[in-house]
């Protein structure tokens, strides 16, 4: 049975209208009609937290609901977490490859760097996460002490996305842009803006992170 659409709006607009009680019971009840957690965080909840976004930009919304759709999110998070980990770990994939992952400097934004995070670990690969803010020179020092197969970095302002081409840059100046294969994503970033910069692919959702890291160890260079 397919997840019905109607639960799926629900949970959208329960998390629109920043409805706490709403959110888990709705989520909660689409768990029990056979929805699956990856499918009910990359649809409902992601597209609902875009609708705040929109809200936010159109002056309806201010920071005060954007932290609050942030908490809400997060707390149905803690339900969602182990099931996502479970559909990631049944989709396989799982290899000896080293993740280092953030968000860049200046960027404090940490739900969906988080997401990908969980979803890489829980697919068999290791993860180091370093947190949101990260300094160019933080990644580049990181590349040196765990020597990753990925450097994974996430941003989503505009103005904080052109730290990832530092981050590319520093790691070109120390002889190491060539050891690590660089993913990124988030909102601020485009697939042309990933080409540009310089970096191996560009991860539209926490998915496609995971299925570019399986495509590394089948060999695969570069995707945008
Ligand atoms: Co902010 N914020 N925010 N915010 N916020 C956005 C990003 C914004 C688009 C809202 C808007 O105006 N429409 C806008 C950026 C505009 C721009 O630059 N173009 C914005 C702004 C302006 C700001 C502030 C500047 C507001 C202010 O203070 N005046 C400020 C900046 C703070 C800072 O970082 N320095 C700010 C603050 C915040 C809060 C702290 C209140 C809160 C974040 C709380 C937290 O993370 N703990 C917040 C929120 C919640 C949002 C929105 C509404 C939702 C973000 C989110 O969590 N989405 C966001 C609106 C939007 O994104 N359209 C917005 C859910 C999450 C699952 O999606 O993170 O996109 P996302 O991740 C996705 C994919 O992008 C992808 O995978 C995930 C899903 O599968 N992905 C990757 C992400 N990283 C990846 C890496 C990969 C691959 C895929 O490979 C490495």
């Amino acid at each position: 049975m397919a997840c019905p659409e109607k639960i799926k709006e629900e949970i959208r607009e329960c998390l629109v209208d920043l409805d706490r009680d709403c959110v888990l019971e709705k989520v909660d009840d689409a768990l029990s009609q056979e929805c699956s957690a990856t499918e009910l965080v990359l649809g409902p909840m992601s597209e609902a937290m875009q609708e705040i976004g929109r809200l936010y930009e159109e002056g309806e919304y201010f920071i005060a609901e954007l932290m609050e759709a942030a908490e809400i999110f997060k707390e149905a998070m803690k339900k969602l977490k182990p099931l996502l980990q479970e559909e990631a770990r049944r989709r396989g994939g799982g290899s000896k490859i080293r993740i280092v992952i953030g968000t860049v400097k200046g960027d404090i934004h940490d739900i969906g760097k988080s997401l990908v995070a969980t979803m890489l670990e829980a697919a068999g690969y290791e993860v180091i996460d370093l947190g949101v803010d990260v300094l160019p020179e933080k990644f580049v020092e990181a590349v040196k002490k765990y020597k990753p197969h990925v450097l994974a970095m996430s941003a989503l302002l505009t103005s904080t996305a052109k730290h990832m081409k530092e981050v590319i840059d520093l790691l070109k100046k120390e002889g190491l842009r060539d050891k690590v294969y660089i993913i990124v994503g988030g909102a601020a970033v485009t697939p042309g803006f990933a080409e540009e910069i310089g970096a191996d692919a560009y991860g539209g959702t926490a998915i496609d992170a995971v299925s570019i890291v399986k495509n590394i160890s089948r060999g695969k260079s570069r995707e945008y």
